[in-house]
């Protein structure tokens, strides 16, 4: 099955989508999402500008040898941009040899582990009170697993919440918006918004929250140490993780699971904490790592040390990465979890699934490749236009984590 063509789509039904269509001499395409948040054009580029003119009259079944070409022969290693791209390529590569074989993707990946993909849903409120209505009403659609995140007193602002509940989008702005932060008034909020959570659900209720890379390895410990009577799945992104070895710190006092991993686009990004037993789920995702070869490498290592998977899974990440990672979780021992932050009904016209959600699940369906494909006249419809995440600041100006 020979590559003749391939293409960039780059569309906005209400953000920014890349998306990379490779054509068969078959007559079958396949498509990989390369959305990469406030950086969209740099991995359209690095698409059109170096990697679809290697791949035009390659053979499209030699998945893992298109895959080292573009990751050893570009000789400058990782790195988001460079994976992204990779990923897309690979994504697409999976969605055509699925359908050649006439197959979903599930089943190319060893078939089906399990009946549904658990997920988890986002609720969140200016304070505690509109934080477990949020909760409730996620409740009532059917979630069995529920991120919470709530305003901070003497915050104007902070990551996770806005007046959209259903849709919420942090690229808000065509220049970054600039939020100020307070890790005191953060820490001593939070355990009063899980205190408040438990009262009124109980303790079987599966509570997520995502601190966003705010804290420093001991302020992470003292965290997690606070949230311990309140059981949570899991405490995400509790410290930045370049320096995995920072992990050690938090894990040495506190008995909270911890999530780690969407912006990390390589195995090596979490080699020390996978193999140290670290973290308790890793959520690198299919467009952020290189695609389903490199994420389900990342998975099978992760399986040794029992940590389990918890995909990434915002509005930035398209409907085809979301399709992808869906077969991945269908057919992976170790799934754990999957990120649900529903797209827009716009986002769902662009690009027509299979996949679908259901008593709190997931379902990747039956359709043959991943379930993904999109609707190029719609999509042209919706010009790019360019949108970043915030930054962050401190209250005394000094720039910090967003
Ligand atoms: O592009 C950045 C978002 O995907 C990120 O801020 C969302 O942290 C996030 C999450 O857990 O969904
Ligand atoms: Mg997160």
């Amino acid at each position: 099955m020979k590559i003749i063509a391939a293409r960039v789509i780059v569309t906005c039904p209400g953000r920014n989508f890349v998306t990379l269509k490779i054509e068969t001499d078959k007559g079958l395409h396949g498509l990989g999402d390369a959305t990469l948040n406030g950086r969209e054009l740099a991995v359209a580029s690095y698409l059109t500008d170096h990697i679809i003119p290697c791949l035009v009259g390659r053979d499209a079944h030699q998945i893992e040898d298109i895959w080292q070409f573009l990751y050893r022969g570009a000789y400058w290693r990782r790195g988001p941009v460079t994976m992204c791209a990779i990923g897309a390529v690979d994504t697409a590569l999976w969605d055509l040899k699925a359908k050649a074989a006439n197959m979903p993707l599930y089943q190319l990946l060893g078939g089906r582990s399990r009946s549904e993909v658990l997920v988890y849903g986002h609720a969140n409120g200016r304070d505690i009170e509109e934080t477990c209505d949020e909760v409730a009403r996620y409740q009532s659609l059917g979630y069995r697993a529920i991120r919470a995140q709530s305003g901070v007193p003497g915050l104007a602002s902070t990551y996770g919440v806005s007046a959209d509940k259903m849709y919420y989008e942090p690229a808000d702005a065509a220049l970054p918006t600039e939020n100020l932060w307070s890790t005191p008034k953060y820490l001593a909020h939070t355990p009063k918004l899980f205190e408040a959570l438990r009262v009124r659900f109980g303790a079987d209720l599966a509570l997520l929250h995502d601190v966003h890379h705010r804290l420093t390895p001991i302020e992470a410990a003292r965290l997690g140490k606070a949230l311990e009577p309140y059981a949570l799945f899991w405490m995400e992104d509790a410290t930045p993780a370049e320096n995995q070895a920072a992990f050690r710190l938090i894990r040495q006092h506190t008995v909270t699971p911890l999530a780690v991993g969407e912006v990390f686009n390589t195995i090596w990004d979490c080699k020390q904490l996978i193999e140290e037993q670290l973290v308790d789920f890793i959520r690198t995702t299919v467009v952020h790592a290189g695609g389903i070869t490199h994420l389900k490498r990342i998975a099978d290592f992760a399986a040794l040390s029992q940590v389990r998977t918890g995909c990434h899974g915002a509005t930035d990440l398209s409907p085809v990465c979301m399709g992808a990672s869906l077969h991945l979780a269908t057919a992976q021992p170790n799934f754990g979890i999957q990120e649900y932050m529903r797209h827009t009904p716009e986002t769902d016209e662009v690009f027509p699934h299979a996949y679908f959600f259901k008593d709190g699940a997931l379902h990747c369906g039956e359709r043959i490749g991943h379930g993904v494909d999109i609707d190029e006249k719609l999509a042209a419809k919706y010009p790019y236009k360019r949108a970043y995440l915030p930054v962050n600041r401190l209250e005394d100006g000094t720039l910090w984590n967003w």
